[in-house]
């Protein structure tokens, strides 16, 4: 994406690599601070996922990638047997990050695939061009999605979305976001209704500043405030992105997303879900099997922002020592979804067969129970 950095435009990934070192925009100090951290080996890469330097199912999928490009670089000079444990070793500690979005497993499964043919040498030259491979292929789905979502959007729409599903959260033009980046520049007259989406505050933190530096019309908007514009007429659609989508079509997002579905659908809004082929997981027969990554309760009892004197810090928004719980994803059942804006244009029902015909050739697997939507 494009960006503005103190006047200076910069056409920057959410996260890439150059040689051993994987960068990434810092986006723990957005919107305040624009800055790009170098991660220097697997292990640093694993840290940077967990700790949310880079988030949204995509851009930690490439990220896992490129860590596991890192490990296969800094195994290069070992013998076969021990390579091949080193770079196994480094899937279990990137695999143990982030548990919900299907990006990061499949990412580290496929490059673990790219190491099983050849000799060493080989073997480190094919994670890395599996690493680059994902990357290049995610930068098109975005594309293709932008593409057949946009069709969705009518002139003067109103979209709502919640958290962040834009270029930072997932490489290239995003997955929410790219079909309303696509329709505005169609001309279409396109408005956002932007959840601020506590409790890390990925919509107010870096969708508004994603859609302020395309100069899209929004607005920002409290998470509870987003049923009262459904109820007065004031959303014509909801589009969100994906952290794992089920076989059933049953959907793992941002915490909220349920919520904002069930509303939607009380007051008859459309509700489409865009995300590519890397976050469906047909290993995942419904919303019930996916793990659901529950997070450190002080992101909820503290804030963070700036201070008068334009210092970051954060504040602490309840009494000492209150407890709280803190999910980071929900799962939307199937049935509140109109339909997926994918990489091969938009799916509608019945979603389990359509799956199966683009993502899991040949066909339905023996026994497989089609549950239903
Ligand atoms: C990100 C989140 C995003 C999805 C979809 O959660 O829930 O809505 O990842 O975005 P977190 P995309 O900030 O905790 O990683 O499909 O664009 O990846």
């Amino acid at each position: 994406m494009k960006v503005n950095v103190d006047g200076e435009e910069m056409d920057v990934l959410a996260v890439w690599r150059e040689g051993g070192v994987v960068k990434m925009v810092d986006q723990r100090k957005l919107p305040h601070s624009f800055e790009i951290i170098d991660l220097s080996d697997h292990r640093e890469t694993a840290w940077a996922i967990k700790v949310m330097v880079t988030r949204g199912a995509g851009s930690i999928g490439c990220a896992a990638g490129f860590g596991m490009a890192q490990a296969a670089l800094e195994a290069a000079d070992l013998p076969e047997e021990e390579f091949t444990a080193y770079l196994n070793d480094a899937a279990g500690t990137i695999r143990k990050t982030r548990p919900t979005a299907a990006n990061l497993f499949k990412a580290v499964d496929r490059c673990l695939k790219a190491a099983d043919w050849g000799k060493v040498p080989v073997k480190v030259e094919n994670v890395v061009k599996e690493a680059e491979l994902i990357l290049k292929d995610d930068i098109k789905a975005t594309e293709e999605i932008a593409k057949a979502g946009a069709k969705l959007i009518k002139d003067g729409f109103k979209v709502l979305t919640h958290c962040n599903a834009g270029a930072l959260a997932y490489i290239g033009l995003g997955t929410a976001l790219a079909p309303i980046r696509r329709a505005h520049s169609e001309g279409k007259n396109v408005f956002v209704w932007v959840d601020e989406t506590r409790p890390r505050g990925q919509g107010a933190r870096i969708t508004a500043w994603e859609l302020e530096q395309e100069g899209i019309p929004y607005a920002l908007i409290a998470d509870n405030a987003a049923g009262y514009y459904m109820q007065r007429g004031e959303v014509d659609l909801v589009i969100v992105g994906a952290d794992r989508i089920a076989a059933n079509g049953d959907t793992a997002n941002k915490i909220g997303t349920y919520e904002k579905a069930v509303v939607a659908f009380e007051n008859k809004i459309p509700f489409w879900v865009a995300a590519p082929g890397m976050t469906i997981d047909l290993q995942t027969e419904s919303g019930d099997d996916i793990e659901i990554e529950e997070r450190d309760p002080e992101e909820v009892t503290r804030m963070w922002g700036l201070n008068d004197e334009g210092e970051a810090t954060t504040i602490s928004v309840a009494a000492e020592g209150t407890s709280a719980r803190n999910p980071a994803f929900d799962v939307t059942p199937a049935k509140f979804i109109d339909g997926f804006i994918t990489e091969h244009g938009l799916i509608e029902r019945p979603f389990t067969e359509a799956f199966y015909w683009l993502y899991g050739q040949p066909g339905l697997p023996p026994g497989f129970k089609y549950a239903g939507t």
